[in-house]
C-alpha cells in the first residue's frame, strides 16, 4: 500500500542548512524555465500555491537615524524629503492596524528609524503597542534595529510574533552600504530574538549595485541559520532622492524573481516576502514573482516612508492572477 493510500502523508523534503555557495550559484543559475519549475515544487510542497498573505507596515517613529544605510532615506546622514518624527501614540497604532485588519492584513509591521532598541518610555509605550496588536488576533512584527536578549524577552512577552532584521546583501559587500554597524552585530540581535523565542524575520536587499556573488553570499548566509527565518522579505531597492542610492540603474527585473526563486528552494518552508519595490515592477514581473514562490505582500499606499501600489490597483492584478488572501493560521 502506497502511503497515501494508508492515509499517511508523503514525507516533506528535509530542510537544510549546509547549503554551499557553490550549491546555490548552480541553483541560481539555472535556466529561468528549470528554476521556476524547482521553485514550484518546493512551494506546492509546503504551501498553498493560490495564496498570499497580506501584510501592512507601518512607521512608528521616522527619520532622524543614526545609521548610515546607503539605501534608507530615513538615515540623518543624507537629506531627503523625509520628515523626522517622535514615536507615534499608542492608540493611533492600534487603530491603523484595525484598518489594516479591516483590509485584510492578518500581519502587522511596525518599523522604527532607531540603531538600537533603548529602554525607557518610548519602548514601553511599544511594548503596549506589540500586546494590543495581537489582541486583536493579528500577527504583530517589529524592526526596530538591535536589541539584547532582555529586550527580546520582554518583546516576546508582550506577545510579538516576529522581529524583523535584515542581513541585506553578503558579509563582503555589506562593509560598502552600511559603515555604521557590521555583519555579527545583525548577527546577534538575530540570536537574541531567537533564543527568546520569537519567530525571525530576515531578509535583504536586491538592486544595491552588488554582484551575483553578493546575492549567492546574502541567500547562504540566510540559509545557513538554523533554523531558518520563518520570514524572508526580499526588497527590490527603492532609490529614494538624497540617498546615495539614488541614481542607480534600475534592477532587472528578472535578476529579482530569479533570487526569490532561489530564497523558495533553500528555504522551503519560509514565508518568502515579496517586499518593497514591488510599484516599480510590472504586472508580469509580479506574476512571476508569485511564480517563483513569493507568498506575501504588503499592502496599503505606504510602506514606511515610500509610495506602494495603491489598494484598487493590487485587487485588479491579485484578482487577474486568481490570487486569494491567506487567512490567519
Ligand atoms: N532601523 C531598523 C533596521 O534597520 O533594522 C528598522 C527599520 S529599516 C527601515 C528596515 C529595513 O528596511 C532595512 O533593513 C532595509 O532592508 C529596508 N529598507 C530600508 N530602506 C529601503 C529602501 N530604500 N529600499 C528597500 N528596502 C529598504
Ligand atoms: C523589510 O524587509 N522591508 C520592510 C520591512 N522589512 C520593515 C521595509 C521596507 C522599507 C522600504 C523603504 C521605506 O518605505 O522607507
Ligand atoms: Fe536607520 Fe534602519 Fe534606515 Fe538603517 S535602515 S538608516 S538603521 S532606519
Amino acid at each position: 500500500m502506497s502511503q497515501k493510500d494508508a492515509g499517511v502523508s508523503p514525507a516533506r523534503t528535509a530542510l537544510r542548512h549546509d547549503w554551499t555557495r557553490e550549491q546555490i550559484r548552480g541553483i541560481y543559475r539555472q535556466p529561468l524555465p528549470d528554476l521556476l519549475y524547482s521553485a514550484q515544487k518546493a512551494h506546492r510542497e509546503f504551501h498553498d500555491p493560490r495564496r498570499v498573505q497580506f501584510c501592512r507596515l507601518l512607521s512608528i517613529k521616522t527619520g532622524g537615524c543614526p545609521e548610515d544605510c546607503t539605501y534608507c532615506p530615513q538615515s540623518a546622514h543624507y537629506t531627503t524629503e523625509v520628515s523626522r518624527g517622535g514615536l507615534l501614540p499608542v492608540d493611533e497604532v492600534v487603530e491603523f492596524a484595525e484598518r489594516a485588519r479591516s483590509e485584510g492584513a492578518t500581519r502587522f509591521c511596525m518599523g522604527a528609524a532607531w540603531r538600537q532598541v533603548q529602554d525607557g518610555e518610548d519602548f514601553e509605550n511599544i511594548l503596549k503597542m506589540v500586546s494590543r496588536v495581537a489582541r486583536l488576533g493579528m500577527e504583530v512584527c517589529c524592526s526596530l534595529g538591535m536589541l539584547d536578549d532582555s529586550q527580546a524577552g520582554r518583546l516576546a512577552d508582550a506577545g510579538l510574533t516576529a522581529y524583523n532584521h535584515n542581513l541585506d546583501t553578503s558579509p563582503e559587500f555589506y562593509g560598502q552600504i552600511i559603515t555604521t554597524r557590521n555583519y555579527d552585530d545583525r548577527l546577534r540581535t538575530l540570536a537574541s530574538v531567537r533564543k527568546a523565542g520569537v519567530t525571525v524575520c530576515c531578509g535583504g536587499i536586491i538592486g544595491l549595485g552588488e554582484s551575483e556573488g553578493d546575492r549567492i553570499g546574502l541567500l547562504h548566509q540566510l540559509s545557513s541559520l538554523d533554523p531558518h527565518p520563518e520570514s524572508v522579505p526580499i526588497n527590490a531597492l527603492v532609490r529614494v532622492a538624497g540617498t546615495p542610492l539614488e541614481h542607480l540603474d534600475a534592477l532587472d527585473p528578472l535578476v529579482f524573481v530569479r533570487t526569490i526563486a532561489t530564497a523558495r528552494i533553500l528555504m522551503p518552508a519560509s514565508m518568502v516576502r515579496l517586499s518593497a519595490g514591488r510599484k516599480a515592477l510590472s504586472r508580469e514581473a509580479v506574476a512571476l514573482c508569485f511564480v517563483a514562490g513569493a507568498n506575501s505582500l504588503f499592502i496599503g499606499e505606504k510602506l514606511l516612508t515610500t509610495p506602494n501600489p495603491e489598494p484598487d490597483d493590487d485587487a485588479a492584478m491579485l484578482q487577474s492572477l486568481g490570487l486569494e488572501p491567506l487567512p490567519l493560521q
